[in-house]
């Protein structure tokens, strides 16, 4: 089921001692309250995915301490130019007859500049028309390219806050946590759907944690789609050698994000490669419902399509429709039909 099935009462004044005391509860009793909330919501048993390409990689200007494609640290990473708009189409077919049923761009850039951005409209149209929901990443956007966007048909931006405000700063210092607050904004107002989130695993204390999820839950609107990942680490990056954060710290996040935000889509996002199925599996009863599908997240692997098709088989998941648009016909939302058969394929 694409639409939560019922309507909530979102609240957006979370206070950090009451996001505190969630997490603070004993394990069994978090998850059984988070994996209620879910089935009030959502089809506890669907599971929306998203493949992802990166459509410009490398040289990237910021400083993210995470990241294998900032031109700021030594990562071995080859970079490439924007591709051209025909790979990416071709990428995108080849992820639907793999049966996702969004796709998501992603580029280095600290935002697009006017040489690039042509092209990028003519990759949304494109992926657009192919019957896949559309989903760009591109850093900062001034208020025209937003508007561009929304008009080419752009379904989601994400854009991730990545941490808590206090934290963000030890991150990132080449672009503000106000900046990214303005564009999330900007995004909301032109009518395009916001996937935001952000990453564990980097050092962070559980007051960050509390804060970061604070952060999200308290925007005027919560993010229609919540990625956390976790922390892929990139030899070559200030985060090379952090601490791992501890499995079920990990699904702890995932139950309060999903009790603070009951009708966004909370995907388990990077670093699943990382996990066993059983980690995952916890994750889904704790409220995650999407996940990236595809062999490739940006620059980093992600599980083989057989393995999650696999999992998802063993788990009795199914994937979620692609929500159908107002001007198209039934018959092309049969995203559902498509991964039947690549699962039958496999
Ligand atoms: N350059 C654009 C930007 O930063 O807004 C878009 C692409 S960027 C790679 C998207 C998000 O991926 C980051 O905000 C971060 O949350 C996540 N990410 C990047 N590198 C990661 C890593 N090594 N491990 C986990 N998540 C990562
Ligand atoms: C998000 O929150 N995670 C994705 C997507 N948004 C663009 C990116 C994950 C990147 C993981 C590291 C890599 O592959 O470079
Ligand atoms: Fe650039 Fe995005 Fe990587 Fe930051 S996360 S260095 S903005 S590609």
């Amino acid at each position: 089921m694409a639409a939560p099935l019922r309507h909530a009462t979102l609240r957006h004044d979370w206070q950090n001692h009451e996001i505190e005391a969630l997490f603070a509860q004993p394990f069994n009793d978090l998850l059984f309250q988070a994996h209620s909330i879910h089935r009030q919501h959502f089809d506890p048993n669907a599971v929306q995915v998203s493949t992802l390409l990166s459509i410009k990689t490398g040289a990237c200007p910021e400083d993210c301490k995470y990241c294998s494609q900032s031109g700021h640290y030594h990562t071995g990473l080859e970079k490439e130019k924007l591709l051209a708009v025909e790979q990416v189409l071709s990428a995108a077919e080849a992820a639907r007859a793999g049966g996702a049923t969004r796709f998501c761009m992603g580029a280095a850039w600290k935002h697009p500049s006017a040489k690039d951005f042509p092209y990028v409209l003519e990759m949304v149209k494109g992926v657009r028309a192919l019957g896949l929901e559309t989903c760009m990443t591109l850093g900062q956007l001034s208020r025209e390219q937003t508007q561009a966007l929304a008009e080419a048909g752009l379904d989601y931006y994400n854009h991730n806050i990545d941490t808590s405000r206090d934290y963000y700063q030890h991150i990132i210092t080449t672009r503000r946590f106000e900046e990214r607050l303005d564009t999330l904004a900007e995004v909301r107002a032109a009518g395009i759907k916001v996937c935001s989130g952000g990453i564990v695993g980097m050092g962070e204390s559980q007051r960050d944690r509390i804060g970061f999820l604070r952060e999200l839950a308290n925007l005027p609107q919560h993010p229609d789609s919540v990625p956390i990942n976790n922390l892929v680490k990139i030899a070559g990056t200030p985060l090379e050698s952090v601490a791992d954060i501890d499995p079920f710290d990990f699904v702890r996040m995932i139950a309060v994000a999903r009790i603070l935000m009951p009708v966004s889509h909370v995907r388990l996002s990077a670093g699943r490669e990382q996990m066993n199925e059983q980690l995952q599996a916890l994750c889904f009863f704790a409220g995650a419902n999407s996940i990236f599908y595809g062999e490739r997240l940006l620059t980093t692997s992600n599980p083989l399509e057989s393995q999650d098709l696999a999992l998802f088989t063993r788990l009795g998941i199914h994937p979620e429709p692609r929500q159908v648009r107002e001007e198209e016909p039934l018959e092309k939302s049969t995203a559902s039909a498509l991964f039947h058969d690549a699962a039958a394929a496999h």
